[in-house]
């Protein structure tokens, strides 16, 4: 078990009202994760190879072992965790397990910073810190938009949102985790751009895998298909950029395509899946919403229109 290195300059404690001398420095620090599952495992990991000197909790002990064989201090109980360090990152199941874990060490909590980087609801979020607010505790919440191999990569995005001053005073160190991005004050904003970045991604994995199942069935490879499936999305995400400033307007002008035109191509793609025996569930459910806005007289109009099909 090794020892946990002495911060070089100042507390690092949040006091709600300004950066103090470690603000945007780079030197190492001591960092509690409590959580050591997949992915708590995975945030200890890119702490520990960052230099910051990492206390790891977990309630099955036997986790921390490969992580204590790399460095870190094993703490027995949160309480030593929370001693430990004045930024404690927190991954674990769900929300009510963070408030049972945190709960009983508020009072030893003030003046520190949790980041709570488990995944919840956008209300269990706000709760959250409104709890840590009223007992003097720094707050963010935070989404991870990867998976655990992906920790230590600024090629991946950690969502933050929260309290403005502890993710000044963390960012580097929270760097080390992936490129965090801050969303603005309201605690609750990460878990709802996670919540709804997720279902993007569901809907491209589902759309992906529909198109492989179709390409596959005449001998294309998987492999093949997404070489250009991955082209193809960047145009997709282009085509998005423009769609989205239509919304922000509430005006769809069919400028680059009408939703006409795009019934009569989904009538093509259900043609070759039924030829091919592939089930047809989701191109459908995309032609639904298209007709809806097709019987509103809207046929004229961009994709960007069905955005009124999801506001009901
Ligand atoms: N794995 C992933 O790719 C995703 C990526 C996006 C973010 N999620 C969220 O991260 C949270 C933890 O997920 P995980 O993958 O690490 O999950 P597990 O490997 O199953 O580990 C769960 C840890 O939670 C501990 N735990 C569960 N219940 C309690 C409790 N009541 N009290 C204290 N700790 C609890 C569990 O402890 P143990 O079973 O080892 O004793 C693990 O440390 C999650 O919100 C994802 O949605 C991951």
């Amino acid at each position: 078990m090794s020892s946990v290195l002495p911060l070089s300059a100042g507390s690092g404690r949040w006091n709600g009202e300004g950066m103090n001398a470690n603000t945007h420095t780079h030197t190492p620090t001591a960092v509690s994760v409590l959580g050591l599952g997949q992915m708590g495992a995975a945030l200890a990991a890119a702490f520990l190879a960052a230099g910051h000197p990492t206390t790891v909790w977990n309630r099955t002990p036997a986790k921390a072992e490969p992580l204590v064989d790399r460095g870190a201090a094993h703490a027995a109980t949160v309480a030593e965790a929370v001693a430990a360090s004045d930024l404690i990152v927190v991954c674990v199941l769900d929300y009510p397990a963070v408030r049972a874990l945190l709960g009983p060490e508020a009072p030893a909590l003030r003046g520190r910073t949790v980041v709570n980087l488990t995944t919840g609801s956008p209300e269990q979020a706000r709760a959250e810190a409104e709890w840590a607010a009223g007992h003097g505790i720094g707050y963010l919440d935070g989404g991870i938009m990867t998976t655990p191999p992906g920790i230590g990569d600024s090629a991946h995005m950690i969502l933050y949102a929260g309290d403005a001053e502890p993710l000044a005073r963390y960012r580097p160190v929270l760097a080390v985790l992936g490129d965090p991005v801050d969303l603005g004050r309201d605690a609750g904003l990460a878990s709802l751009y996670d919540a709804g970045l997720l279902g993007l991604m569901w809907s491209v994995f589902g759309g992906w895998l529909h198109a492989t199942a179709l390409t596959g069935a005449d001998g294309v490879t998987a492999r093949d298909f997404t070489r250009v499936a991955d082209r193809w999305l960047r145009t997709v995400a282009w085509f998005m950029g423009g769609y989205a400033e239509q919304i922000d307007q509430g005006e769809y002008p069919g400028a680059d395509a009408t939703i006409d035109v795009q019934v009569a191509a989904i009538g093509h793609l259900l043609h070759a899946g039924d030829a091919r025996g592939v089930d047809g569930r989701l191109p459908r459910l995309h032609l639904e919403l298209m007709r809806s806005a097709v019987d509103a007289g809207h046929g004229g109009d961009s994709y960007a229109r069905l955005i009124e099909a999801f506001r009901k």
